[in-house]
Protein backbone atom coordinates (compact mmCIF):
# COMPACT_ATOMS: atom_id res chain seq x y z
CA UNK A 1 0.00 0.00 0.00
CA UNK A 2 1.18 3.60 -0.75
CA UNK A 3 1.37 6.62 1.39
CA UNK A 4 0.14 9.96 0.37
CA UNK A 5 2.83 11.96 1.88
CA UNK A 6 0.45 15.30 1.79
CA UNK A 7 -2.14 14.00 3.55
CA UNK A 8 -1.14 13.38 7.84
CA UNK A 9 -2.42 9.67 8.67
CA UNK A 10 -4.64 9.73 11.58
CA UNK A 11 -2.10 9.21 14.22
CA UNK A 12 0.02 12.46 13.30
CA UNK A 13 -2.77 14.45 13.13
CA UNK A 14 -3.57 13.83 16.89
CA UNK A 15 -0.27 14.13 17.74
CA UNK A 16 0.05 17.87 16.32
CA UNK A 17 -2.96 18.38 18.03
CA UNK A 18 -1.83 17.05 21.41
CA UNK A 19 1.01 19.47 21.11
CA UNK A 20 0.33 22.38 18.93
CA UNK A 21 -4.01 22.00 19.73
CA UNK A 22 -4.41 26.43 20.51
CA UNK A 23 -2.56 27.22 17.33
CA UNK A 24 -4.33 24.93 15.13
CA UNK A 25 -7.49 26.85 15.92
CA UNK A 26 -8.76 30.10 14.95
CA UNK A 27 -7.22 33.51 16.70
CA UNK A 28 -8.56 36.74 16.75
CA UNK A 29 -8.08 40.36 17.74
CA UNK A 30 -9.70 41.33 20.63
CA UNK A 31 -8.42 44.65 21.93
CA UNK A 32 -5.93 47.53 21.87
CA UNK A 33 -5.48 48.40 25.49
CA UNK A 34 -3.75 52.30 25.64
CA UNK A 35 -3.44 52.50 29.31
CA UNK A 36 -4.17 50.28 32.46
CA UNK A 37 -8.01 51.00 32.67
CA UNK A 38 -8.64 49.29 29.14
CA UNK A 39 -7.46 46.32 30.39
CA UNK A 40 -10.31 43.45 29.99
CA UNK A 41 -11.50 42.45 32.94
CA UNK A 42 -9.93 39.66 34.42
CA UNK A 43 -10.77 36.30 33.07
CA UNK A 44 -8.40 33.49 30.82
CA UNK A 45 -5.34 33.67 31.60
CA UNK A 46 -2.95 35.49 29.65
CA UNK A 47 1.22 34.79 27.99
CA UNK A 48 2.96 38.11 27.09
CA UNK A 49 5.34 38.97 24.78
CA UNK A 50 8.07 41.74 26.23
CA UNK A 51 11.18 42.47 24.19
CA UNK A 52 13.29 45.32 22.80
CA UNK A 53 11.80 47.41 19.97
CA UNK A 54 12.23 45.65 16.72
CA UNK A 55 13.10 42.12 18.32
CA UNK A 56 10.25 40.28 16.54
CA UNK A 57 7.26 40.02 18.94
CA UNK A 58 4.48 40.43 16.79
CA UNK A 59 6.50 38.57 14.05
CA UNK A 60 6.45 35.36 16.81
CA UNK A 61 2.82 35.82 17.12
CA UNK A 62 1.83 35.32 13.87
CA UNK A 63 4.19 32.47 13.36
CA UNK A 64 2.69 30.69 16.51
CA UNK A 65 -0.51 31.20 15.23
CA UNK A 66 0.16 30.69 11.71
CA UNK A 67 -1.53 33.91 10.49
CA UNK A 68 0.84 36.99 8.70
CA UNK A 69 -0.70 40.07 9.55
CA UNK A 70 -2.91 39.13 12.68
CA UNK A 71 -0.04 41.10 14.42
CA UNK A 72 1.03 44.34 12.19
CA UNK A 73 4.88 44.06 12.24
CA UNK A 74 7.45 46.36 10.82
CA UNK A 75 10.97 47.37 9.73
CA UNK A 76 10.81 50.46 11.89
CA UNK A 77 11.10 50.12 15.53
CA UNK A 78 8.19 51.14 17.38
CA UNK A 79 5.63 49.80 15.77
CA UNK A 80 3.38 48.61 18.34
CA UNK A 81 2.49 51.17 20.83
CA UNK A 82 -0.28 49.51 22.96
CA UNK A 83 -0.97 46.27 24.72
CA UNK A 84 -2.94 44.21 22.19
CA UNK A 85 -4.94 40.99 23.51
CA UNK A 86 -5.26 38.17 21.02
CA UNK A 87 -7.80 35.08 21.68
CA UNK A 88 -8.12 31.73 20.79
CA UNK A 89 -11.07 29.77 20.39
CA UNK A 90 -9.49 26.71 22.17
CA UNK A 91 -10.64 25.70 25.45
CA UNK A 92 -9.79 26.77 28.07
CA UNK A 93 -9.22 29.88 26.29
CA UNK A 94 -6.02 32.44 26.56
CA UNK A 95 -5.36 35.57 25.73
CA UNK A 96 -1.28 36.50 24.18
CA UNK A 97 -0.54 39.81 24.99
CA UNK A 98 1.68 41.63 22.45
CA UNK A 99 3.42 44.63 23.57
CA UNK A 100 5.09 47.82 22.88
CA UNK A 101 9.00 47.35 23.09
CA UNK A 102 11.58 48.67 25.50
CA UNK A 103 14.98 50.43 24.60
CA UNK A 104 15.43 52.46 21.17
CA UNK A 105 11.83 53.13 19.42
CA UNK A 106 11.35 55.58 16.37
CA UNK A 107 8.35 57.91 18.25
CA UNK A 108 8.62 60.93 20.36
CA UNK A 109 10.50 60.51 23.97
CA UNK A 110 7.06 60.92 26.08
CA UNK A 111 4.93 58.30 24.06
CA UNK A 112 7.85 56.21 24.50
CA UNK A 113 7.87 56.82 28.12
CA UNK A 114 4.18 56.35 28.56
CA UNK A 115 4.06 52.65 26.70
CA UNK A 116 7.35 51.78 28.98
CA UNK A 117 5.10 52.90 32.12
CA UNK A 118 2.48 51.16 30.61
CA UNK A 119 4.48 47.77 30.04
CA UNK A 120 6.61 47.82 33.26
CA UNK A 121 2.99 48.61 35.50
CA UNK A 122 1.11 45.28 33.37
CA UNK A 123 4.02 43.17 33.88
CA UNK A 124 4.02 43.94 37.67
CA UNK A 125 0.32 44.28 38.53
CA UNK A 126 -1.45 41.73 36.53
CA UNK A 127 -2.90 38.72 38.21
CA UNK A 128 -4.00 36.94 35.74
CA UNK A 129 -0.10 37.12 33.98
CA UNK A 130 0.65 33.35 33.23
CA UNK A 131 4.01 33.66 31.87
CA UNK A 132 6.53 36.36 30.29
CA UNK A 133 8.31 35.30 27.25
CA UNK A 134 11.19 37.65 27.15
CA UNK A 135 12.29 37.61 23.59
CA UNK A 136 16.18 38.41 22.71
CA UNK A 137 17.53 39.29 19.48
CA UNK A 138 19.54 35.93 18.73
CA UNK A 139 22.53 38.70 16.91
CA UNK A 140 22.38 40.92 19.99
CA UNK A 141 22.34 38.01 23.90
CA UNK A 142 21.13 40.10 26.68
CA UNK A 143 21.25 43.76 27.01
CA UNK A 144 21.16 46.03 29.78
CA UNK A 145 17.09 46.43 29.65
CA UNK A 146 16.55 43.35 28.75
CA UNK A 147 18.19 42.59 32.38
CA UNK A 148 15.92 45.34 33.87
CA UNK A 149 12.49 43.83 33.00
CA UNK A 150 13.95 40.34 33.96
CA UNK A 151 14.41 41.88 37.59
CA UNK A 152 11.33 43.24 37.85
CA UNK A 153 9.50 40.08 36.68
CA UNK A 154 11.86 38.31 39.82
CA UNK A 155 10.40 41.05 42.22
CA UNK A 156 6.76 40.32 41.04
CA UNK A 157 7.11 36.79 41.00
CA UNK A 158 6.15 36.59 37.30
CA UNK A 159 7.62 33.58 35.26
CA UNK A 160 9.43 34.16 32.61
CA UNK A 161 11.10 32.41 29.82
CA UNK A 162 13.32 33.38 27.12
CA UNK A 163 13.14 33.15 23.78
CA UNK A 164 15.52 33.76 21.22
CA UNK A 165 14.34 35.22 17.72
CA UNK A 166 16.20 35.76 14.37
CA UNK A 167 18.11 32.58 14.48
CA UNK A 168 18.01 32.63 10.71
CA UNK A 169 20.53 35.15 10.80
CA UNK A 170 22.87 33.38 12.77
CA UNK A 171 25.19 30.45 12.56
CA UNK A 172 24.67 27.59 14.69
CA UNK A 173 28.40 28.45 16.61
CA UNK A 174 27.14 31.63 17.05
CA UNK A 175 23.85 30.71 18.32
CA UNK A 176 25.15 27.89 20.77
CA UNK A 177 27.46 30.50 21.99
CA UNK A 178 24.60 32.94 23.02
CA UNK A 179 21.89 30.11 24.41
CA UNK A 180 24.99 29.52 26.77
CA UNK A 181 26.10 32.89 27.33
CA UNK A 182 22.18 33.47 28.52
CA UNK A 183 21.76 30.76 30.50
CA UNK A 184 24.64 31.66 32.10
CA UNK A 185 22.66 34.93 33.32
CA UNK A 186 19.93 33.60 34.22
CA UNK A 187 21.11 31.92 36.82
CA UNK A 188 20.81 34.71 39.35
CA UNK A 189 17.03 35.17 38.17
CA UNK A 190 14.73 33.24 40.41
CA UNK A 191 11.71 33.82 37.97
CA UNK A 192 13.49 32.06 35.32
CA UNK A 193 11.62 29.04 33.78
CA UNK A 194 14.54 26.49 31.93
CA UNK A 195 15.30 26.52 28.91
CA UNK A 196 16.01 28.71 26.51
CA UNK A 197 13.75 28.33 23.04
CA UNK A 198 15.84 29.76 19.82
CA UNK A 199 13.11 30.88 16.90
CA UNK A 200 13.19 32.52 13.76
CA UNK A 201 10.04 33.61 12.11
CA UNK A 202 11.04 33.51 8.67
CA UNK A 203 11.96 29.75 8.62
CA UNK A 204 9.73 28.23 11.30
CA UNK A 205 12.17 27.12 13.58
CA UNK A 206 11.65 26.62 16.84
CA UNK A 207 7.65 27.60 16.58
CA UNK A 208 7.12 23.98 17.35
CA UNK A 209 8.84 24.09 20.28
CA UNK A 210 7.42 27.33 21.79
CA UNK A 211 3.51 26.09 20.76
CA UNK A 212 4.27 22.43 22.81
CA UNK A 213 5.43 24.93 25.75
CA UNK A 214 2.84 27.39 25.80
CA UNK A 215 0.24 24.58 25.51
CA UNK A 216 1.42 22.74 28.27
CA UNK A 217 1.51 26.15 30.21
CA UNK A 218 -2.50 26.18 29.34
CA UNK A 219 -2.81 22.84 30.60
CA UNK A 220 -2.04 23.50 33.79
CA UNK A 221 -2.79 26.76 34.09
CA UNK A 222 -5.72 27.19 32.05
N1 LIG B 1 15.19 37.43 9.50
C1 LIG B 1 14.23 37.58 10.43
N2 LIG B 1 13.58 38.74 10.54
C2 LIG B 1 12.63 38.86 11.50
C3 LIG B 1 12.30 37.78 12.36
N3 LIG B 1 11.35 38.20 13.22
C4 LIG B 1 11.07 39.48 12.88
N4 LIG B 1 11.84 39.88 11.85
C5 LIG B 1 11.83 41.22 11.24
O1 LIG B 1 12.16 42.18 12.23
C6 LIG B 1 11.39 43.37 12.06
C7 LIG B 1 10.66 43.71 13.33
O2 LIG B 1 9.66 42.73 13.56
P1 LIG B 1 8.41 43.00 14.49
O3 LIG B 1 7.74 41.69 14.67
O4 LIG B 1 7.61 44.15 13.99
O5 LIG B 1 9.14 43.43 15.85
P2 LIG B 1 8.47 43.95 17.21
O6 LIG B 1 9.31 43.42 18.32
O7 LIG B 1 7.03 43.63 17.24
O8 LIG B 1 8.72 45.51 17.08
P3 LIG B 1 7.96 46.75 17.83
O9 LIG B 1 6.47 46.54 17.76
O10 LIG B 1 8.39 47.93 17.05
O11 LIG B 1 8.47 46.76 19.23
C8 LIG B 1 10.48 43.11 10.85
O12 LIG B 1 11.10 43.67 9.72
C9 LIG B 1 10.43 41.61 10.75
O13 LIG B 1 10.21 41.13 9.44
C10 LIG B 1 13.02 36.54 12.21
O14 LIG B 1 12.82 35.53 12.91
N5 LIG B 1 13.96 36.50 11.22
MG1 LIG C 1 5.37 44.82 17.47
Amino acid sequence: MTTDARVPRTDDRVAVEAVAGPFMRGWRFMKSVPSLEFLPPSGPIEIALAGRSNVGKSSLINALVRHNGLARTSNTPGRTQELNYFLTDWMPPFYVVDMPGYGFAKAPKEKVEAWTRLVKDYLRGRQTLARVLVLIDARHGLKSVDSEIMKLLDGAGVTFQIVLTKADKITPKALAYVIAATEMALKSHPAAFPGIIATSSETGMGIAELQGAITDLVAERG
